[in-house]
């Protein structure tokens, strides 16, 4: 009692290709599942995919015995951050290395030591916003992406990218977002397209160089400085040996650790400050109840580590929107043996499956009939959460090794946000969300009050 694979018409070599925006590939395959349903085979240039969003499929290539992260759809992005955790596979040396190095850093216990990090930049937010004139606007994604990536900057590298004092992004960042666009467009180009765009892939390759060298001198810094007692990410890279093997990092690893921490490290959380603001905006209601939350909780000019921990209500609002939105939209597994899956589907080895997180999330018959709708009470119990219907962060030992750092960091900047700030919403604006790999809301302007005058600094 098999069933077939449902797949959309295809445009000879091209496959399924044509089917896509291929500015926003994750969004095509959610409307694209709306019309096939829960798994339907795409095709793209040789390469064959099931797109799957119904949860109890997504359970069945969660079983780890069955199925394992792949990699296909991010060859391009190995061109820069090699095997570093993200791109590698997980039989390849190094995945299991530097997880067994790196996974300590990332417990919740080491919050604490990035805190006041955390809280060095969010504040440089903070008083940029709260020296506005009144009629002066904020492009939302913009602020936010300085913000991450200063963080991850500071808490990572003791890095300072400054980019609260840029008008323009940072150099690296240009090379960065453009690289990712690169990767992402690849893939669903004929070959000959490809070699004939021979402007395009001389920028990436300067692009890349352009990162590299960046990077590898923070390294090389580092290492010429000699050990000052640092406890940041890269300081354990540089001294750390896997408990496993003895081994460390070598260099070359060490530098598509940095540049994957770099890109992993601040699109993601960015994004999810983006649409929560948005989230906000758009719901007086909630709103309201977490200015009622952080007037409680943050009694002093700062929030401290224990105070952002109590903000339970700013999570569940964080929750929520990751819920709706995904920024990291999409990740992809491959079968290890032959199997079935949600008892009715034949996935043979080595096949691959990419799981849509957005349409995922948004099932009625896990999250009911309200699905669509933004309510952050449904995080009030989190054994309610349905298992296999909210992954967010990933699955299982692939899953997101950031998830603490990129939720305390978000928690915080909007507690301080909220603590400061009358949120406002002049230009009433329309939700547009746009890809770069990850997701944001694109052209997203608002404007703030001060509060009242609490800002001390
Ligand atoms: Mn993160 C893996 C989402 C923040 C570093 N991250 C993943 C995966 C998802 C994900 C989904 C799994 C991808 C896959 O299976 O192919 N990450 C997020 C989201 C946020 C986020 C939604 C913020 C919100 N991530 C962060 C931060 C860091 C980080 C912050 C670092 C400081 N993420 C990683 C790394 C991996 C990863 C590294 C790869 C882990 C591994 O496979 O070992």
């Amino acid at each position: 009692n098999l069933l077939p694979i449902p797949q959309p018409k295809t445009y000879g070599v091209l496959g399924n290709v044509p089917l896509i925006d291929k500015d926003s590939p994750t969004l095509s395959f959610c409307k694209l599942a709306d019309e096939y349903g829960p798994i339907f085979r795409f095709e793209a240039l040789g390469r064959s995919v099931f797109i799957i969003s119904g949860p109890d499929l997504v359970a069945d290539v969660c079983d780890e015995s069955r199925f394992d992260k792949a990699i296909g759809h991010l060859l391009k992005v190995r061109d820069f951050a090699g095997d570093g955790l993200f791109t590698s596979l997980t039989e390849e040396p190094n995945w299991q290395k530097a997880h067994h190095i790196l996974m300590p850093s990332f417990s919740l216990q080491a919050m604490k030591g990035y805190h006041d990090m955390m809280v060095d930049i969010a504040l440089q937010l903070v008083q940029k916003w709260a020296r506005l004139n009144p009629d002066e606007s904020i492009d939302v994604p913009d602020d936010m992406t300085r913000l991450t990536l200063d963080t991850i900057g500071l808490c990572g590298f003791n890095y300072r990218f400054n980019s609260y004092y840029r008008e323009t992004p940072n150099p690296f960042i240009v090379s960065m977002v453009r690289s990712l666009d690169e990767a992402m467009h690849y893939g669903n180009r004929l070959p000959i397209q490809n070699m004939l765009m021979v402007k395009t892939k001389r920028q990436y390759e300067r692009d890349i160089q352009s990162m590299f060298s960046l990077v590898d001198k923070i390294i090389a810094e580092r290492k010429a400085r000699g050990d000052q007692g640092e406890t940041d990410l890269l300081a354990r890279m540089l001294t750390a040996k896997d408990p496993e093997t003895g081994e460390q990092l070598d260099d070359q690893n060490i530098r598509y650790q940095i540049i994957t921490f770099l890109i992993a490290g601040h699109e993601t959380t960015s994004g999810l400050l983006s649409f929560a603001i948005y989230f906000l905006l758009k719901h007086p209601d909630v709103l309201k109840k977490a200015y009622a939350e952080v007037d409680e909780v943050l009694t002093g000019s700062t929030p401290t580590y224990e105070q952002v921990l109590k903000l339970k209500y700013i999570r569940m609002i964080l929750n929520e929107a990751l819920r709706l939105w995904p920024t990291a939209p999409q990740f992809s597994l491959f079968a290890k043996e032959d199997t079935v899956i949600g008892g009715k589907y034949r996935i043979n080895k080595g096949e691959a499956v990419s799981v849509i997180l957005p349409k995922l999330h948004r099932d009625k018959g896990v999250w009911g009939e309200d699905a669509e709708q933004f309510r952050p009470e449904r995080f009030e119990d989190p054994a309610q959460i349905p298992d296999h219907a909210y992954k967010p962060f990933g699955n299982g030992q692939r899953a997101c090794i950031g998830m603490q750092f990129a939720l305390h960091e978000a928690t915080l900047v909007l507690g301080m946000i909220l603590q400061q700030f009358q949120l406002l919403d002049p230009l009433n604006y329309q939700l547009k969300v746009k890809q770069t790999l990850t997701l944001k809301p694109d052209g997203f302007k608002i404007r703030v009050q001060l509060r009242d005058k609490k800002i001390t600094h």
